[in-house]
C-alpha cells in the first residue's frame, strides 16, 4: 500500500532549479516536497555552470543562501573574446552601465541550497525510484514513487517539474500537447577541472582554427577550462599532456606562456544542444530549467535561465496561495519562453560565432570572420554582447 502524503506543491528534482523554488516557496510558507532520483552525494558531485547573472544572484539573495557566495565569489568586470592571434576585452562596466556577473561554481549554489533545506528540516526523498507523475489534468495531481522499499504518493495542488532534461516530468504530457524545437551541434566540449591557478584573471572564449576553447575558473587557485572536440571522442584519448598542449596550442601567443600545467582533477565531455518546450505548462504540471529547454553552454545561461524560471514560477505560485489570484500561474510558460528565447537566440549566436563547424563552407567561413570584423570594430555590437552576458532583464 502506498503511503500517502499531502502537500501544497511537489517538485521533481533536486537540481539547482528545484531546490531553489523549494527555498524560495517555503520563505513565503508555502509548503513542498522534493523528490529526487539521484542520491545526495551524487547531486553534489556534479561539475557544471560557472557564471551567475546578477538576477541569479538576487534571488539566492532572496533565497537566504548566498552568504558564502558574497565571501568566495568572483565579481567580474569583463571577459576576452579571441579569434586565432586577435583578441578583445570587454569591459561591461563601461558597456552594460556598471553591470557585472558573479564567477562561483553550479556545485557550490547547489551546495548552499541543499544545506539551506536541511538545516530548516524541510523534506526531501533522495533515491527515489520509479517516479511518476499523473493525473496531471486533475484538481489533484499525483506523485508517485518508492523510497526505501516504501511506496508512496503525494497529493498536491501543482507539480514542478524541475527534474532536468532527461527527467520524466516533460516525458509525461501526451505529444500532441507539447511541441519541441531543437538544434543539435556538431561538436561537444572537453571540461577539466585543476587546482591550478588560472591563465588570467577574466574568462577567455576563443575560436582557433583546431576549435572553440574557453578559459574559467572556480577560484584564483582553480581552474576550469573547456576545448571543442568531436562527438564520438572520448575522455580515454585525452591524457592532460594532450589537453594542456592542445589548450596552449589554442591560445593567442601573448598569453599561451602564462598557462599554468597540473593534474587534471575532473575530465569529462558534454555534448552542445538547443532544445526549448512550449508549452511549460500542461494541466498541474510547470517544468522549469532544463526540464523545458536547453542551451549550449557557450553563453553561460542554462543555470541562469533555470534561475529565471524559477523567479516567475514562485511569483506566480506566490500570487496563488497569498493573494488568491490565478492569472500569474496561467501564464507561467507564455511570461518565462519570452526570455528563454532570447537566451537560446544569444546562446546559438554565440556557439555558431565561436566555435569551428566541420561541414562549413568557405562562404560560412566568411561570415563568421566578418562577425569577429563587425564586434571588434563597433561598439554597438559589443553592447549588444555584453547586455546578453550579463543577463536580459525579468
Ligand atoms: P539539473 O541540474 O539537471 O537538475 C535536475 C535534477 O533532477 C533529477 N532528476 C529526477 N528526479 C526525480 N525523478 C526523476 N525521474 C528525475 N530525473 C532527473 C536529476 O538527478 C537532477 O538532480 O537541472 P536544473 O535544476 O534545471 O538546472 C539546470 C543547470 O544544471 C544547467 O542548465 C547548467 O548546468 C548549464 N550550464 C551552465 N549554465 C549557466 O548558467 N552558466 C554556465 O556557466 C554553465 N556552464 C552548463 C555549463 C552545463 C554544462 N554541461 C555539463 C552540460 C557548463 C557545462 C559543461
Ligand atoms: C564554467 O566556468 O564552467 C563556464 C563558464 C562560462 C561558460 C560555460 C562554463 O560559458
Amino acid at each position: 500500500m502506498a503511503k500517502i502524503i499531502k502537500t501544497q506543491v511537489t517538485i521533481v528534482g533536486a537540481g539547482p532549479a528545484g531546490l531553489l523554488l523549494g527555498q524560495l516557496l517555503s520563505k513565503a510558507g508555502i509548503d513542498n516536497i522534493i523528490i529526487e532520483r539521484q542520491s545526495q552525494e551524487y547531486v553534489l558531485a556534479r561539475i557544471r555552470a560557472g557564471v551567475l547573472e546578477q538576477g541569479t544572484v538576487n534571488l539566492l539573495d532572496e533565497a537566504e543562501v548566498s552568504q558564502r557566495l558574497h565571501q568566495e565569489g568572483l565579481i567580474h568586470h569583463g571577459f576576452d573574446i579571441a579569434f586565432n592571434q586577435h583578441h578583445l576585452h570587454l569591459n561591461f562596466k563601461k558597456l552594460t552601465q556598471g553591470k557585472h556577473v558573479t564567477v562561483y561554481g553550479q556545485t557550490e549554489v547547489t551546495k548552499d541550497l541543499t544545506q539551506a533545506r536541511l538545516d530548516a528540516q524541510l523534506p526531501i526523498f533522495y533515491s527515489a525510484d520509479d517516479v511518476q507523475v499523473n493525473d496531471l489534468l486533475s484538481p489533484i495531481p499525483k506523485v508517485n514513487f518508492v523510497h526505501e522499499g516504501q511506496s508512496y504518493q503525494i497529493h498536491s495542488d501543482f507539480i514542478a517539474g524541475c527534474d532536468g532534461y532527461h527527467g520524466i516530468c516533460r516525458a509525461s504530457i501526451p505529444p500532441s500537447s507539447i511541441k519541441e524545437f531543437e538544434r543539435i551541434y556538431p561538436f561537444g566540449w572537453l571540461g577539466i577541472l585543476s587546482d591550478t591557478p588560472p591563465v588570467q584573471e577574466e574568462l577567455i572564449y576563443g575560436n582557433h582554427p583546431d576549435g572553440f576553447y574557453l578559459c574559467s575558473m572556480r577560484s584564483s587557485k582553480r581552474s576550469r577550462y573547456y576545448l571543442q572536440c568531436s562527438l564520438d571522442d572520448d575522455v580515454k584519448n585525452w591524457s592532460d599532456e594532450r589537453f594542456w598542449d592542445s589548450l596552449q596550442s589554442r591560445l593567442p601567443s601573448t598569453l599561451a606562456n602564462g598557462l599554468v600545467r597540473g593534474p587534471s582533477i575532473e575530465k569529462s565531455i558534454a555534448p552542445l544542444r538547443s532544445f526549448v518546450a512550449e508549452p511549460l505548462q500542461y494541466g498541474k504540471l510547470f517544468l522549469a530549467g532544463d526540464a523545458g529547454h536547453i542551451v549550449p553552454p557557450t553563453g553561460a545561461k542554462g543555470l541562469n535561465l533555470a534561475a529565471s524560471d524559477v523567479f516567475y514560477l514562485s511569483t506566480a505560485l506566490k500570487a496563488f496561495y497569498l493573494d488568491h489570484d490565478g492569472a500569474l500561474v496561467d501564464n507561467y510558460s507564455n511570461t518565462a519562453l519570452k526570455r528563454i528565447w532570447k537566451a537560446e537566440r544569444f546562446s546559438w549566436w554565440l556557439t555558431n560565432m565561436l566555435h569551428h563547424f566541420p561541414d562549413k563552407s568557405s562562404f560560412d567561413q566568411r561570415i563568421q570572420q566578418a562577425e569577429f570584423e563587425y564586434l571588434f570594430s563597433s561598439e554597438q555590437a559589443q553592447k549588444a554582447l555584453a547586455e546578453n552576458y550579463v543577463g536580459l532583464p525579468y
